[in-house]
C-alpha cells in the first residue's frame, strides 16, 4: 500500500482562523480523501504553531498567561476542521510535551553533526513574519524599513546560535536539480533555485530577548527560533525522535501544502535541517497562492477578514469548497467574490451537476417506478463514447491529482457532466418512454453510471453531496473508492427519490 502523508503549515494562534487559513486545510483535506479512494494509506496533519514573539505579544494584548491564551486560540482552529469537514489524523500543538521532547532531540542531533554554533546576530527582524531580513530585501518608509510583506522590521542584536545553512548551499541545488518535481508549481521551483544560488548565508536559530519557546537544551538563556521548533511538528507527530516508530516508518518524508508567502521556510531550510539531522527532506512541498478579498489584501486593519463560518453558513461548505478550488488555480491568486461565488454554484453545481441528478432521478422515480433495470450489453454508440470518455476523463483526473493540480481535475469531470447534459438532450428519454421504453432504460441506465462516476471523481471536492446523491443509488460510504469507478451494478437500481443537492443562489446580498 502506498503511503501518503500530508500536511498544512501549523497556524500562528496571535488571531483567529480567517478563509487562508481554510483554504489551505481544505486542500489538504480533498488531496488527502483522493488518496484514500486510491486505497492508499493517508495521514493527514494539522495544527497550531504557539511560541514566539508575535504570539507572546499577543497574549500580552489580551492579558493573558501565554499558555492560556495559546490554549483558548488553539480550538478555534481545531473547531474550524470539523466545520469544514477535513478528516484529519491529528493536531498537533508546538506546546505540547511531545513536541518539546521533539524539538529538543532534533536540536541536539544538530549540535551532534556539528551543524549549530554559539555567535552573535546583529540584524534585522519582523516580528510579524518571525523572520530575519538583509538590508537589501526591505524599502525605507519615512525612517521605518518595511520586509517584503509589507510588515515593519526592527534592528535586533543579541547572543544567538546559527545554524550552517551556508554549508548546504551546493548540496540543495544539487538535490533539486535531480528532483523537479519537489517543489511545485514550477515557477516556485524556479524562484527557490536561483535563490538558494543566490548564496545562503548561516541561519540564527535562537533568541535571547524573549522566553515564550522551547528551551535550547544545555543554555536555557536562549529559546528555538520559533520557524525551527514550527518545523519540526512535522517529525513530532509521526513520533519522532523514536525513528523506529510505526509512523514515522510508514510516512516519512511528508508533502508539505503552503502558501506562498512561507515557502522559502519549506524549501530552503526545512530540507538543510532535515538533511543536516541525516533525515530525507520532504517529497514535495506545493506553494498555492494568496486570495485577497474584492481586490484587496485580506488583513485586519483593513478590516476585510473572510470569517470562515460566515460564508459556509451562507453557501454551504461543499460550495464553499467547491468554489475555492473549481475558481482559482491551484498555485495562483485568487480574488474572493460574493458574485463569483453565487455565480459558480448557479452554473457548475445548479444548472450542470445539480441539474443531469435531479432531472435523471425524478425522471426513474416518477416513470420507472424507481428502478432502473440492468443493462448487460452496452453496444450503442453513443452510450459507449460517453462512458469511454468518462474513463478518459478519469485518466485526466488522476495526473491533474496526483500534481496538486486540482483546478484542472475538477474541469475534467465537469466536462465529462456537460457532455452527459448534451447526451441526455440528444437521447430524450422522455420522447422514449412512448416509442421504446428498452432504450429508455438503457439511457437512464448510463446517465446513472455517469452520476455515480462523477460523484466519486467529485467526493474528495464535495464529500458530504457526493455521498448524498451516491446513497440515492445505495451507494454505501464504504463502496466510495475508485476501485468500484467501471463496476456497472450487478442488480437493478432503486434510486431513491431525490431532493435538490445543490438550490440555486437568488439572492446574493
Ligand atoms: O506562517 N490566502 O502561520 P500563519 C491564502 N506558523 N492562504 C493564506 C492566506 C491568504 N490570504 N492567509 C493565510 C505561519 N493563509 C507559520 C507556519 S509551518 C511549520 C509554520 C494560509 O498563521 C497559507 O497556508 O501565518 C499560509 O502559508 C498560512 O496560512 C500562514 O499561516
Amino acid at each position: 500500500m502506498t503511503s501518503f502523508y500530508i500536511t498544512t503549515p501549523i497556524y500562528y494562534v496571535n488571531d483567529k482562523p480567517h478563509i487562508g487559513h481554510a483554504y489551505t486545510t481544505i486542500s489538504c483535506d480533498i488531496l488527502s480523501r483522493y488518496n484514500k479512494l486510491l486505497g492508499n494509506d493517508v495521514y493527514f496533519l494539522t495544527g497550531t504553531d504557539e511560541h514566539g514573539q508575535k504570539v507572546e505579544k499577543a497574549a500580552l494584548s489580551a492579558n493573558l498567561e501565554s499558555q492560556d491564551f495559546v490554549n483558548k486560540m488553539s480550538k478555534n482552529f481545531k473547531d474550524l476542521v470539523s466545520f469544514l469537514n477535513c478528516n484529519i489524523d491529528d493536531f498537533i500543538r508546538t506546546t505540547e510535551n511531545r513536541h518539546i521532547i521533539s524539538a529538543q532531540a532534533f536540536w541536539k542531533k544538530l549540535l551532534d553533526n556539528n551543524q549549530i554554533y554559539l555567535s552573535n546576530y546583529e540584524g534585522w527582524y519582523s516580528i510579524r513574519d518571525e523572520a530575519f531580513y538583509t538590508e537589501n530585501e526591505l524599502t525605507k518608509k519615512n525612517g521605518d524599513y518595511f520586509a517584503p510583506s509589507g510588515s515593519k522590521v526592527e534592528w535586533v542584536k543579541e547572543e544567538s546560535y546559527f545554524f550552517k545553512l551556508s554549508q548546504w548551499q551546493d548540496k540543495l541545488i544539487k538535490y533539486y536539480e535531480k528532483n523537479p518535481n519537489s517543489i511545485l508549481p514550477k515557477t516556485r521551483f524556479n524562484e527557490v533555485l536561483s535563490f538558494i544560488k543566490g548564496g545562503l548565508n548561516d541561519l540564527s536559530v535562537s533568541r535571547t530577548t524573549f522566553k515564550w519557546g522551547i528551551p535550547v537544551p544545555n543554555n536555557t538563556n536562549h529559546v528555538m527560533y520559533v520557524w525551527t521548533d514550527a518545523l519540526i511538528n512535522y517529525l513530532t507527530a509521526i513520533g519522532y525522535p523514536d525513528q523506529n516508530n510505526k509512523l514515522f516508518k510508514k510516512f516519512w518524508p511528508a508533502i508539505h501544502i503552503v502558501g506562498k508567502d512561507i515557502l522559502r521556510f519549506h524549501s530552503v531550510y526545512w530540507p538543510a535541517f532535515l538533511m543536516a539531522a541525516d533525515l530525507e527532506p520532504p517529497k514535495r512541498v506545493f506553494a498555492h497562492g494568496w486570495w485577497t478579498n474584492e481586490g484587496q489584501k485580506i488583513s485586519k486593519s483593513i478590516g476585510n477578514i473572510i470569517d470562515p463560518y460566515e460564508i459556509v453558513d451562507k453557501y454551504g461548505i461543499d460550495q464553499i469548497r467547491f468554489f475555492l478550488f473549481r475558481e482559482v488555480p491551484f498555485g495562483n491568486d485568487g480574488d474572493f467574490s460574493k458574485d463569483a461565488i453565487a455565480q459558480r454554484i448557479n452554473s457548475d453545481l445548479s444548472n450542470n451537476f445539480g441539474n443531469l441528478v435531479q432531472r435523471i432521478f425524478s425522471f426513474i422515480a416518477k416513470n420507472c417506478n424507481s428502478i432502473i433495470k440492468k443493462t448487460i450489453n452496452i453496444s450503442i454508440a453513443e452510450d459507449k463514447i460517453l462512458l469511454e470518455f468518462s474513463l478518459k476523463k478519469f485518466d485526466n483526473y488522476m495526473k491533474y491529482m496526483n500534481k496538486q493540480e486540482i483546478d484542472k481535475a475538477i474541469k475534467e469531470v465537469f466536462e465529462l457532466l456537460s457532455e452527459a447534459n448534451i447526451y441526455i438532450d440528444k437521447q430524450a428519454p422522455w420522447n422514449l418512454k412512448k416509442t421504446n421504453t428498452e432504450r429508455m432504460h438503457e439511457v437512464l441506465y448510463v446517465a446513472t453510471e455517469i452520476i455515480k462516476r462523477s460523484s466519486l471523481l467529485l467526493y474528495p471536492i464535495m464529500p458530504s453531496s457526493c455521498e448524498k446523491i451516491l446513497s440515492l443509488i445505495n451507494y454505501k460510504k464504504i463502496d466510495i473508492l475508485f476501485q468500484n469507478f467501471e463496476k456497472f451494478p450487478k442488480n437493478d437500481i432503486h434510486i431513491d427519490n431525490p431532493s435538490p443537492i445543490f438550490p440555486r443562489i437568488e439572492n446574493n446580498d
